[in-house]
């Protein structure tokens, strides 16, 4: 279920009173005042920068809950290692990162690391203190050192969400707080967020009972988000969507029609099987083939992707304001 892109046949101009009775009946963030308040902080403190470079990087699936007091719940697929990895980039190419992400996906640095840190890492000598394997200390310095540079220094902010209702009234407070950026800020929507949702209202409160049956549910459609985002969020910032197929002969095609529909500057098109190794990038002024060069194997798609990236924004930046077409 693919959420913020939104399939042909039922492409349709997103209505304003879905969207308001979306965030309306949505249940309300428990932490909305906090988020704001680093929000605010983080966009302040890289607002004062010469030339401010900010990217919301949004990573791993949304859960659709179906109980009120979740026990079940629809899951979208992603692991959230395209937006971990593209964060990295982006830091390294001089970018702030605002990085919201599902909770327990992966995380930027950490992809070097074993599967359970904690327990790989670390040993416990006979003195009783915690130390580094031997094995793992170079690697552990590293992730450590980097990661805390990026986030000391304010590079790097992380937001965790887990459903739609979290990730949508989230990503809306980004929006909002990064405007004030104009072209320079960007939208990196590499999350996978589901198309389909249960209401709040509609949501039964305790967990559903096996005993009335088979389980026969209806799900609404979720609001179009993106147009939303392009026209009044930050209707000047740089914005990116992916589009996940499993059939390669619709992928492209698929891909333009979001292009076109939400007006995106850029639409990165990937097939499930072949995502690590290759994206097509499909813009208004054609596509490119991004492919992970496999003489150096260490090195991923997503080098060259935000490389290409970068430069197209940059062109965009120089270019706004003046009215030329860039993308
Ligand atoms: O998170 P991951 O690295 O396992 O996969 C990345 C991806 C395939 C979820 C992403 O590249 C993507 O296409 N996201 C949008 C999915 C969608 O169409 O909703």
């Amino acid at each position: 279920m693919d959420a913020m892109d939104h399939d042909s046949g039922e492409l349709q101009e997103v209505s304003a009173a879905e969207i308001k009775s979306f965030f309306e009946s949505a249940p309300p963030l428990k932490d909305g005042d906090e988020i704001n308040k680093k929000l605010k902080e983080f966009v302040e403190r890289n607002s004062s920068a010469t030339a401010p470079r900010v990217v919301c990087v949004t990573s791993g699936g949304t859960t659709v809950p179906l109980e009120q007091q979740c026990v079940r719940f629809i899951d979208n697929f992603s692991s959230g290692h395209r937006g971990a990895a593209s964060t990295e980039y982006f830091l390294k190419a001089g970018y702030s990162v605002i990085f919201l992400y599902r909770s327990g996906s992966c995380q930027p640095y950490c992809s070097s690391l074993p599967d359970d840190p904690l327990l790989e890492c670390f040993d416990i000598s006979d003195d009783s203190n915690i130390q580094v394997r031997q094995s793992h200390a170079e690697v552990v310095k590293r992730v450590i050192s980097e990661h805390h540079a990026a986030v000391s220094g304010g590079y790097l902010l992380k937001l965790p969400f887990t459903t739609i209702f979290e990730y949508l009234q989230i990503l809306r407070l980004v929006a909002l707080s990064l405007s004030c950026l104009g072209p320079c800020a960007m939208f990196y929507l590499a999350a996978a967020v589901s198309d389909f949702y249960v209401p709040w209202e509609t949501m039964t409160v305790h967990k559903i009972q096996s005993r009335s049956g088979p389980l026969d549910m209806r799900l609404a459609q979720a609001p179009k988000m993106l147009s939303v985002l392009r026209k009044e969020w930050a209707p000047v910032a740089f914005c990116i969507s992916f589009k996940l197929e499993t059939d390669s002969k619709i992928l492209v095609e698929k891909a333009d029609m979001a292009l076109k529909k939400y007006d995106m500057h850029m639409v990165l098109a990937n097939e499930l099987s072949t995502r690590k190794e290759e994206v097509i990038v499909v813009s208004k002024s054609g596509k490119t083939v991004v492919r992970k060069d496999k003489a150096q194997p260490c090195v991923d798609v997503e080098s060259p992707l935000i490389e290409l990236v970068v430069d197209r924004h940059s062109t965009y930046i120089k270019h706004s304001g003046d009215g030329t077409e860039t993308t």
